[in-house]
């Protein structure tokens, strides 16, 4: 066999393995990272300040203490679903915008333990 085609039949065997490597493993890669995101999602960072977008029902206002009583849904890495609790609102604002029984959706921002309603939506009646 002359060289060139030593070397041309090497070239193939080296691209038909990379290309099967690929297969095997390069298309897991998107996956493995959208599992990475989820599961980052879900761990709470302790000290860290967190960001939520939550669904809920508003089941009181005390402006007394600045709360926002609500039946909330899932706060992601946070707490489950189905909870009736207090948040404290970030302004009176805040506060004003948010009536008993308005199904709404709120932003609720700070480091854990110390989060807050900084923003509501109201989104139907329930
Ligand atoms: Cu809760």
């Amino acid at each position: 066999m002359r060289l060139w085609r030593a070397v041309i039949l090497l070239n193939l065997a080296v691209g038909v393995g990379l290309l099967l490597g690929w297969l095997a493993w390069g298309q897991q890669i998107p996956r493995l990272e959208q599992q990475l995101r989820d599961a980052q999602q879900r761990v709470l960072l302790v000290g860290v300040e967190r960001t939520w977008v939550v669904s809920g029902v508003v089941r009181a206002v005390i402006p007394e203490t600045q709360l926002i009583v609500v039946t909330h849904e899932e706060i992601p890495g946070y707490m489950p679903a189905g909870m009736t609790m207090g948040f404290k609102a970030a302004s009176t604002k805040v506060l004003e915008q948010a009536r008993v029984g308005d199904v709404v959706k709120f932003i609720l921002k700070g480091v854990p333990p110390d989060v807050e309603i900084t923003d509501i939506e109201r989104e139907g009646k329930s």
